[in-house]
């Protein structure tokens, strides 16, 4: 997969290097590439931003290097695929794991980090007319640029794609990702040592009774779901639910 970042804070993206989507990108498996919006700017300052018309606080960015800059990246071949453009914003359609999983199937992303008040909205306009455009938040708070919430989704997204991950079991095991276990929060995990301050690893996983483990995992799941999200309990279908859950 193919992801190219465009900012003002180049920076900011250091720690694509590291880690998993280090990894990635060593092995070939990611091409990310980080461009400095900046370099589409003329003018000596190289003015990003400017007042908002109609008034009210705040800069607005500039639709010119926004322009170039996209024209640049997704180049002239009208042959060649053309990316999808995720322009992260609080005011976006909420961030998923389905979404996470469907974005992961593209062969193309280009993210658009806008600072300030947003992105003039001819720029996303004229975007639309050449390339699907989906503007996504990352929850219901207000961060300070599209930066961080960019390496939130490219997160989520990279370590989707076939290899990435080193168990290939892990991510199919996720919290919210399809399955039995969907709508369920993951519960509490143990390592070695067996006892530690006193306190005892619960002894059902020591057992090697493997239908045990599960069905305890499933109960604790039910537990830490009930207790940090119990609108979620609510989304299960009533036949993905045994006797035994509804005792939980
Ligand atoms: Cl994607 N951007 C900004 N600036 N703030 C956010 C967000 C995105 N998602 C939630 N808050």
């Amino acid at each position: 997969m193919r992801i190219d970042i465009i900012t003002i804070f180049a920076d900011y993206f250091a720690p694509l290097d590291l880690s998993l989507i280090g990894r990635a990108r060593e092995s070939g498996l990611l091409d990310i590439r980080v461009h400095d919006l900046r370099s589409w700017t003329h003018d000596r300052h190289r003015t990003v931003d400017d007042t908002p018309y109609g008034g009210g606080p705040g800069m607005v960015m500039k639709p010119e290097p926004w322009g170039e800059a996209l024209d640049t990246v997704v180049g002239g071949d009208p042959d060649t695929v053309t990316p999808r453009l995720v322009l992260p914003t609080p005011s976006g359609a909420p961030f998923t794991q389905e979404r996470a999983e469907r974005l992961s199937g593209e062969p193309w992303l280009v993210f658009a980090c806008g600072r300030y008040e947003g992105i003039d909205a001819r720029f996303v306009a004229d975007a639309r007319e050449r390339m699907a455009v989906e503007e996504l938040s990352v929850g219901d708070y207000v961060l300070a640029g599209g930066e961080s919430a960019t390496l939130v989704m490219v997160e989520a997204i990279s370590r989707l794609l076939p290899g990435v991950l080193g168990n290939a079991d892990s991510a199919a095991q996720d919290s919210f990702a399809p399955g039995a276990m969907e709508h369920l929060l993951e519960g509490p995990v143990y390592t070695k040592p067996p006892v530690w301050r006193g306190r005892e690893v619960p002894p059902i996983l020591l057992s090697g009774n493997h239908g045990a483990v599960d069905r305890w995992r499933r109960d604790e799941a039910l537990r830490t779901t009930a207790r940090n999200r119990p609108e979620l309990l609510d989304e299960i279908p009533p036949d993905q639910l045994d006797q035994r859950d509804r005792e939980v």
